[in-house]
């Protein structure tokens, strides 16, 4: 028998697990057009509803008339506020602690916000209903600049906070005013940035802009009235805590609710929050008793649902005269809209962007951020975000390149100049995060050198002379970047939504004849969960990955989860999987200890079998120990093969990259080519490097987009002038460029297998990286800093400005 036992490496790879490129399990039904949508489910005598929606971005409603869009044949009812008053739906709580209007009720306050729900027996009979529901608008004066929406004279837009001042984040100081937010030292950092030999100042902002995935946001809801149960497919990154929200808004106790995240077309943390198409669903189909689907179109994704960034951070970073940083301030003006709705956890009104002090060692800082309520749609939270720390490496790697600037250094030597080193780790920073992992040096020089720094400064200098000499039009921007992340929310001590522990799980089922099912909190919306937590497993527990199946999203089937976003599946649930594996592995050891007839003590693991230690001739493969804990009368072992973990993160994990970007740009035209991008990411201990790579190819090329050109834009009557894929720029394979992709490896000393979270990292260190390009090729004519996005326009105007143009 021993002769014929393959060779270890020959067992392991044959697993396919951890480390292992294999390919996703999902793209054989995706490839094939097979995926299962939310749109794609039929079910007998299902209406379909579509919202009347405001053309206005603030208006009093005077009246609401109907009676011609209820006279259409096959119209079923047309729901306002007034319907929903009675069981108390017309408003809902958020997640940010506020609550949002479901439907309109007396006044709308953006754009696309939602007024009347139409439902028909077909979706252009309802759209053909909604263009006929009469209402009658009286216009108000609209705030769109978070600013101005603080003057002392500024209209009132939340009419029913009125004389409410204290908020679910402490008092507000203006009736506009959502929520101040303080972290760090203000009297210390005050007086560094006071005393300092160098101080570099600026208003760095970062725009509005929208995840806008593929597939735009939906559900089916149906109520069962004979066994009172109701089921929601939706596409819901957090399916559970969808259920509990349902249950506790409407009564409905929760095992009598199913929630169903059947494939998803692209989260980006647009499908983090609550939004009235669902509460308007359940209750059509409650009074109906018939399945009620409602899908939004493009424009309404776009103008209606959560947004992303519209943070105004004013900065001051000071240093000593060689470089070395001393402090920094910050103070956020945080455009919410119309409503709160940001998805944070609860303590974290403005995410985590304290993580802005980035990938140096800054003693000193603060951080204010005050919560402005305007005329625009709610979210806040969304787009490959970590929640808020995008924004927050954006203003850190922008104040880097500008103090550098100041003090005439070059920027990667000052970056240098102040990592925290390998040997600081964990490291306490000054707004308040211990980071549990790092080596940024070691990333750092890699990168410079894959890309020939020096050289690319001598070239970039050349080219500087040969322009000044009227030999070229181009300059040529290096962007640099590093980053420092945080995910994996969180330890349930300080991270909760709506007061639900951010922990996850796992559980694992391994039938008799040594396959398995492993079902999570957690749901994939294009991150390939079924392929790579099956990988997990497959090292943990000695089963082919191939023999897995991962199943997530299903509420009646799933153990508790807070879900997908914040890039938190892997640090949280992969925790969970790990650890879930290894009860299985302990119950396994005990089953293979009786069959050898050996103590439990006497075998040990080897890739897929327990072997007698000193006798490898005498083992038990899993498979074999599979089948003897179903048919086996084992003393003191209970039959089966089952574990379930829930897992509480110590802490969270802090993943890092060191980004490159090479641009030619065209003084005349404003176009910027991208030569070179060069991203180094380290995630700690890699899973599936096929998947981290192409998570890394689609968050830079959103990246790419939210740099470039990409924004939701509004005009001063709040108009949405960006609402269509015209005007919204989404990066096609002609404007994307050739990535090239790295990876050092410094692994979590927390987490069970040493992962870290990878799917936001390109986007947190792309627009930086991007953005930091742009204003390198201006860096010798004298610009220290200009607004995203970098479209060709805005960037012909830089070089008009800076008197290029002759
Ligand atoms: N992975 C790995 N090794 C690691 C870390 C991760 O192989 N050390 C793999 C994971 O196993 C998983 C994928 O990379 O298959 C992403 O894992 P993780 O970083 O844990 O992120 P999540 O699974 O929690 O995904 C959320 C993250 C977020 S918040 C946004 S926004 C985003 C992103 O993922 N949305 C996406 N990537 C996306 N990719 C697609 N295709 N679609 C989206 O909507
Ligand atoms: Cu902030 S976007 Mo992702 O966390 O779903």
């Amino acid at each position: 028998m021993n002769e014929m036992t393959p060779p270890k490496t020959e067992r392991a790879a044959a697993l396919k697990g951890l480390g292992s490129a294999r390919k996703r399990v999902e793209d054989a039904r995706f490839t094939q057009g097979k995926g299962n949508y939310v749109d794609d489910l039929k079910m007998p005598g299902m209406l379909f509803g579509d919202f009347v929606r405001s053309p206005y971005a603030h208006a009093r409603i005077k009246s609401i008339n109907a009676d011609k869009a209820k006279a259409i044949p096959g119209v079923v009812a047309v729901l306002t506020a007034d319907d929903l008053r009675p069981l108390n739906l017309h408003w809902m709580p958020t997640l940010a602690g506020d609550k949002q209007m479901v439907l309109a009720d007396g006044k709308v306050l953006f754009q696309g916000q939602e007024v009347a729900f139409v439902v028909a027996e077909d979706r252009y009979v309802a759209a053909d209903a909604v263009e006929l529901v009469e209402v009658d608008y009286e216009e108000l004066p609209v705030v769109v600049d978070p600013f101005k929406a603080q003057a002392s004279d500024a209209p009132v837009l939340r009419e029913d906070l009125e004389g409410n001042m204290e908020g679910a984040h402490g008092p507000r100081r203006h009736h506009n005013h959502i929520f101040t937010w303080e972290q760090g030292d203000k009297d210390a950092t005050e007086a560094v940035v006071g005393s300092a030999d160098v101080v570099a100042e600026e208003m760095v902002y970062y725009h509005r802009t929208h995840p806008c995935p593929l597939e735009t946001c939906g559900c089916v809801a149906s109520m069962d009235k004979v066994n009172g149960k109701l089921t929601v497919w939706g596409t819901f990154q957090a399916p559970h805590a969808v259920r509990t929200v349902a249950s506790l808004i409407s009564g409905i106790a929760e095992h009598n609710i199913r929630i169903i995240s059947p494939d998803i077309g692209g989260g980006f943390g647009n499908k983090v929050g609550v939004y009235p198409g669902y509460i308007c669903s359940i209750v059509a189909s409650i009074v109906t008793g018939v399945p009620v689907k409602w899908v939004e179109d493009r424009m309404e994704n776009l103008m209606a649902t959560a947004f992303a960034r519209d943070y105004w951070m004013q900065g001051k970073i000071a240093a000593t005269k060689d470089g070395r940083i001393t402090g920094l301030w910050c103070h956020v003006t945080a455009d919410h809209g119309a409503f709160d709705a940001c998805a944070d956890p609860t303590k974290f009104p403005a995410g985590f962007f304290n993580i802005c002090t980035g990938s140096y060692d800054i003693p000193t800082a603060y951080l204010a951020v005050d919560g402005v309520y305007t005329n625009k749609a709610p979210g806040g939270v969304a787009y490959r975000c970590s929640f808020r720390v995008t924004e927050a490496a954006y203003f850190i790697e922008r104040m880097i390149e500008i103090l550098a600037l100041k003090l005439d250094m070059d920027p990667a030597e000052l970056r240098a100049k102040n990592f925290i080193r390998k040997e600081q780790f964990p490291y306490q920073s000054a707004l308040g995060w211990e980071y549990d992992s790092g080596d940024y040096q070691t990333a750092w020089d890699k990168a410079l050198k894959a890309v020939d720094y020096e050289g690319l400064r001598r070239e970039q200098a050349e080219r500087v002379d040969a322009f000044k000499r009227g030999e070229t039009r181009k300059l040529i921007g290096i962007g640099l970047t590093h980053f420092t992340e945080i995910v994996g929310a969180g330890p349930v001590k300080n991270c909760d939504i709506l007061g639900l522990g951010m922990f996850d799980s796992c559980e694992i089922r391994i039938h008799p004849t040594g396959s398995a099912i492993a079902r999570l909190g957690t749901i994939s919306q294009g991150q390939g969960h079924a392929t790579t937590f099956a990988q997990i497993l497959a090292s943990e527990i000695g089963i082919p990955a191939d023999d897995i199946t991962v199943e997530e999203g299903d509420t009646d089937t799933a153990p508790y989860g807070l879900g997908t976003y914040g890039s938190r599946s892997t640090p949280v649930a992969g925790a969970a999987t790990a650890m879930a594996g290894r009860k299985i592995r302990a119950k396994a050891q005990m089953i293979a200890a009786y069959l050898l007839e050996v103590h439990d003590d006497d075998v040990e693991w080897d890739v897929d079998r327990f072997v007698v230690k000193g006798a490898p001739q005498r083992f038990k493969t899993m498979k074999e120990i599979a089948f003897a804990s179903y048919n086996q009368a084992i003393p003191g072992v209970e039959p089966g093969l089952e574990a379930v973990s829930y897992y509480d993160p110590p802490n969270m994990t802090y993943p890092f990259g060191a980004y490159v970007c090479v641009m030619e740009v065209d003084v005349d035209t404003g176009e910027a080519d991208i030569r070179k991008f060069y991203a180094l990411d380290d995630c700690g201990t890699r899973i599936n490097p096929m998947i981290i790579e192409g998570q890394v190819h689609g968050g830079l090329t959103e990246a790419l987009a939210i740099a470039m050109g990409q924004e939701i834009a509004y005009d001063e009557l709040g108009n949405v002038k960006t609402g269509t894929l015209m005007d919204f720029f989404v990066p096609t394979s002609w404007e994307t460029p050739y990535y090239t992709t790295d990876h050092t490896v410094t692994p979590s000393p927390h987490h069970p297998i040493g992962a870290k979270g990878v799917g936001e990292s390109p986007n947190v260190g792309g627009v930086p990286a991007f953005s930091n390009a742009v204003h390198d090729a201006f860096r010798t004519f004298g610009l220290t800093h200009t607004h995203m996005p970098h479209d060709h326009w805005r960037i012909w105007k830089i070089a008009h400005d800076l008197g290029l143009h002759g």
